[in-house]
């Protein structure tokens, strides 16, 4: 992939040796070679452009941690911008049974391959009975394909070789899957060697009756660029929930992968890396930039001498209130850190003017019971908290023994916390001390006067 990144940047970031803070000016050389790597591999320019940016941003004025060399700490910040440029954290599919799921794509770009390879893969890994429900009108080869695949999964198929209304055959798939108890339902399109006027009109009316859950987009990494802008296409067309990307094992540059979150919008949901069934996988942004990056130990090597440094952590912390991107998964290790330091009662008995203040178990019992509910959700959650509706509501509920009103109180309270942060942020710091007064009144009395920062 972005083979020679790893070779470019090692020579640059050696000259980084023995500066104990990264700055604009030793910065330069290194930024350059990521700036032309990342351009050589076919990645968009703007993004490129934006990118290097944010690694700037990022590194300059930034101690060097003293246990890893300037160079490995530069690697560490690339690889995790890459991770966020990918897509940060995996995304999966909607939690449901049953799930139908409408594959769409121009010509070869593996529609037919894919839809057999996400039967096997939810089959396995979530226990779903797949159906296959074949929508190539055009090829009645296609329809031989997908039969064959099915018949190798085990699963459910549908097809009618004389039928040429995908609607019909669509609803009558959803039927005859319906009849065999399938609860995975896939439809598998038929390609254009371009996007046209008619293969949308098909799919949108294919979506309109069998109304899929997701809308994956199958998208030939090869392509490059090329790919990227059909996604887009794509996505103003018919909204795709998702991409996979596939022939990930060829001589693709890269770029595609790293443009298509930023420039479509639609992230990366799974990759297919080979012909065979099973070369297929859920796309982990931060392992696919490990790889892009080939420099998985250093990543590591620096992630340890963090971990280790609190003060850094808090840092961090306060880096992602003022930039408001503070998550659920950040309001836990806060957690943590304070529970580190002691209990809450003790806590609070040490500041000046609070000695009187009681903490009782109750404040105690509420912490653990938010971190129960935190800690039932997934990665992917408490990073982007928009997701929790509906049935994740219940899992939640259900995996941390509360009621589901217990979760939306705390999101309610995360919400708020965040839209603070988004105020201080704005620079309405200000407005809303006078809004805190305003409901206070100008004497807090029920608060110790001479508490620090107030
Ligand atoms: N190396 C590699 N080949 C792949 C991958 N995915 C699909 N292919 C191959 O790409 C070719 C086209 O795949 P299909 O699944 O038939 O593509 P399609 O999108 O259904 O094509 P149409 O139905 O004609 O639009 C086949 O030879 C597949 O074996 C992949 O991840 N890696
Ligand atoms: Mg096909």
């Amino acid at each position: 992939m972005l083979d020679n990144l790893t070779d470019k940047l090692g020579s640059a970031l050696r000259n980084l040796r023995g500066v104990g803070k990264l700055s604009e000016d030793n910065m330069a050389d290194a930024l350059k070679e990521v700036r032309q790597a990342l351009l050589s591999a076919d990645v968009h320019f703007k993004v490129a452009r934006e990118f290097v940016a944010e690694v700037k941003a990022q590194c300059v004025g930034q101690e060097v941690l003293k246990s890893v060399t300037p160079g490995q700490q530069v690697i560490k910040i690339i690889h995790d911008e890459l991770a966020k440029l990918l897509g940060e954290g995996a995304t999966e599919l909607e939690d449901k049974k049953p799930l139908r799921v409408m594959m769409v794509g121009l010509h070869g770009s593996g529609k037919t391959t894919s839809s057999g390879k996400l039967a096997r893969y939810l089959a396995k890994k979530r226990d779903y009975r797949p159906a296959l429900v074949a929508c190539d009108v055009y090829r009645p080869a296609a329809i031989d394909q997908l039969e064959l695949l099915a018949r190798n999964e085990g699963c459910t198929f549908y097809g009618d070789r004389e039928e040429k209304d995908v609607v019909k055959i669509g609803k009558r798939g959803l039927d005859a899957a319906k009849q065999a108890e399938a609860n995975l339902i896939i439809f598998d399109t038929a390609g254009r060697l371009q996007i046209d006027e008619d293969l949308i009109e098909e799919i949108k009316r294919l979506k309109k009756a069998v109304q899929p859950d997701e809308i994956l987009l199958v998208a030939d990494a090869a392509l490059g660029q090329e790919a990227v802008n059909v996604a887009k296409h794509f996505h103003e067309a018919v909204h795709c929930t998702g991409i996979i990307l596939t022939k990930l094992d060829g001589d693709a540059r890269g770029g595609a992968a790293l443009s298509m979150k930023t420039i479509s919008d639609v992230p990366i949901k799974f990759m297919g890396t080979g012909e065979k069934p099973d070369e297929f996988d859920v796309f982990h942004p931060d392992r696919m930039a490990s790889r892009i990056l080939g420099m998985g130990d250093v990543v590591s090597l620096v992630e340890k001498a963090q971990e280790t440094i609190d003060e850094d952590e808090a840092e961090r912390m306060a880096e992602k209130m003022r930039k408001a991107d503070f998550n659920l998964e950040d309001f836990l290790s806060q957690m943590q850190q304070v529970k580190k330091m002691g209990s809450l009662g003790s806590l609070v008995g040490m500041m000046p003017g609070m000695s009187g203040v009681e903490v009782g178990d109750e404040e105690e019992k509420k912490m653990a019971r938010t971190e129960a509910i935190i800690r039932s959700m997934t990665i992917q959650e408490r990073r982007a908290p928009r997701l929790l509706r509906g049935s994740r509501l219940k899992r939640i509920a259900n995996g941390s023994g509360v009621q589901v009103r217990d979760v939306n109180a705390l999101l309610k309270q995360f919400n708020q916390m965040q839209k603070m942060m988004k105020m201080m942020r704005g620079g309405k710091g200000r407005k809303m001390m006078k809004a805190m007064k305003s409901q206070m009144g100008d004497d807090p009395s029920g608060l110790p006067k001479n508490l620090p920062g107030l």
